[in-house]
């Protein structure tokens, strides 16, 4: 073409076929392979590595080595952007929750007891990739009250003894899909009669009568307390009732927060254990209910030193958070330890406080928001035809990790402020700060704008929106 053009026309030089430098833009073009758009410190060996030789230097070796194919662009199936980041398989992914809303197959039946997770799991997920979930209300509702029982709570299936993490699971569910018909299904007032049942007297709580006392008692209780606007008193068969009258279901939770951070910066499950992520997610959302993060956590946390540990769960390569110290990075962390940042900044950014000055500039961070992007997009994802979200390649895709990796995938995309942190209230009801959300003022943004996914409240992980609704519902309500 060009050389039959060229023979028309006076001779341009730019025209001519130079086959050295044709053959030296094919080379240009293997220069841009996606590698070359990637930071080194995402696309080579970490330059910092343990070097004893233990079972887990070991393991994170081979985490690195199975990462970095995936982090580093070399997958040539994949199609990458000017970035080096594939793209969300929103369709994949969303047919894959659908299918764990159906029936699944025999050997889930050792999941059975978390049925009301995968309710949530699937509904949220399914919500942060812009699904409509409302099909599902009639199933839910049916399903929600099969597991309810009189004497308050909702248990892991029928006839199972009600639990904390199912009843928060079963009223985020109902929450997510929303409207009265939902709502009325829980009955409050056995829930909080049941509720004061677990309330102990060290002021924390234990997951179900007679069940251990842990921190995701703590963060449970206090959610659904606060979305379903439940009162504070005691009732007398409480453990934590006192004659004079003043003790409530929020009396000496923050203190034993407080006993929960170990001598490493971040949070157990229960005083003297092994700090892990997903706790300190337990720790914070909690006291973020309590009362407004800035004066919370600084009252009951040492906050440099949670900041500290939390800044060690985020590896290079990967760009991914790990659970603990010394263990592998995990998708599902990108919310546990991914969702600990927005309310950290709220903390730690509030008008006023001394940390302040350390967000002036609108893009400023606590984590790599990068690092985490590239981790979710690249590693993530199962990309053959099952879909799902998983903790890392290898291993197969579930509910679980679904709702967790676009849960941090959401929190990394936006930026959460709390308005009017100054307010006197606690969070619970009117009146309160409000968080506000926003796209994320990247200088530089690596996603494209079709993998931005939905919001979550983030302390209550749903939609905003739904926040509002079911708290809204039943502030209006008189009595139960
Ligand atoms: C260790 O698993 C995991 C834990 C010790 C905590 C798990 C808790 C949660 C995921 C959430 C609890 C919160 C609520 C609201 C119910 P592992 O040893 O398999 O993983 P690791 O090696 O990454 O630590
Ligand atoms: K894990
Ligand atoms: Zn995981």
């Amino acid at each position: 073409m060009a050389s039959s053009q060229a023979s028309k026309a006076p001779v341009n030089p730019a025209d001519s076929v130079d086959e050295e430098f044709v053959e030296d833009m094919s080379n240009f073009r293997i220069h841009l392979n996606p590698a070359s758009m990637i930071p080194d410190l995402f696309s080579t060996y970490p330059p910092v590595r343990d070097e004893l030789d233990t079972d887990t230097s070991a393991t994170q070796d081979e985490t690195v080595e199975i990462c970095l194919p995936y982090i580093s662009g070399q997958d040539a199936d994949v199609k990458y952007n000017d970035y080096g980041v594939p793209s969300l398989d929103r369709e994949g992914h969303a047919r894959f929750l659908h299918r764990n809303l159906g029936t699944l197959p025999a050997p889930f039946i050792a999941a059975d007891a978390s049925r009301p997770w995968f309710l949530f799991w699937c509904l949220n997920a399914l919500t942060l990739l812009g699904e409509d979930v409302s099909g599902y209300r009639e199933r839910l509702i049916e399903t929600a009250l099969s597991m309810q029982n009189e004497s308050g709570g909702f248990g892991g299936g029928p006839g199972q003894l009600s639990h904390l993490a199912t009843t928060y699971a079963v009223i985020l569910s109902l929450a997510i899909v929303g409207g009265q018909d939902c709502y009325e299904v829980i009955d409050r007032k056995a829930l909080w009669r049941w509720l004061c049942l677990l309330k102990q007297a060290d002021g924390g709580f234990r997951m179900s009568t007679d069940g251990e006392e842990d921190i995701r008692g703590a963060y449970c209780a206090v959610v659904i307390i606060s979305l379903l606007g439940l009162p504070l008193d005691l009732t007398r068969e409480s453990p934590a009732w006192t004659s004079d009258g003043t003790a409530t279901l929020f009396t000496g939770l923050g203190k034993w927060v407080r006993r929960c951070q170990t001598f490493e910066g971040g949070i157990s499950g229960q005083p003297d254990a092994e700090a892990h992520g997903a706790y300190a997610f337990c720790a914070l959302g909690c006291l973020s209910i309590l009362d407004t993060p800035n004066r919370s956590f600084p009252q009951y946390l040492d906050v440099p030193r949670l900041i500290a540990w939390l800044s060690s769960r985020q590896y290079a390569p990967e760009g991914g958070f790990s659970g603990r110290t010394n263990k592998l990075v995990d998708g599902c962390y990108s919310h546990w330890v991914g969702g600990c940042w927005p309310l950290l900044e709220a903390c730690v950014g509030a008008q006023g406080s001394p940390g302040a000055a350390l967000f002036e500039n609108a893009s400023q961070s606590l984590f790599s928001r990068e690092g985490l992007i590239r981790y979710i997009l690249s590693c993530c994802q199962d990309r053959t035809k099952r879909g799902g979200l998983r903790d890392k390649p290898g291993k197969p895709s579930d509910a679980y990790h679904s709702c967790y990796v676009l849960s941090g995938l959401s929190s990394a995309e936006h930026k959460w402020e709390l308005q009017s942190p100054s307010a006197q209230e606690p969070m619970q009801g009117s009146g309160g700060p409000v968080w506000r959300v926003s796209p994320y003022p990247y200088d530089v943004q690596i996603f494209d704008e079709a993998d931005r996914v939905g919001t979550i409240h983030p302390v209550y992980t749903i939609p905003e929106g739904k926040v509002i609704e079911i708290q809204e519902y039943f502030m209006s309500k008189e009595g139960f």
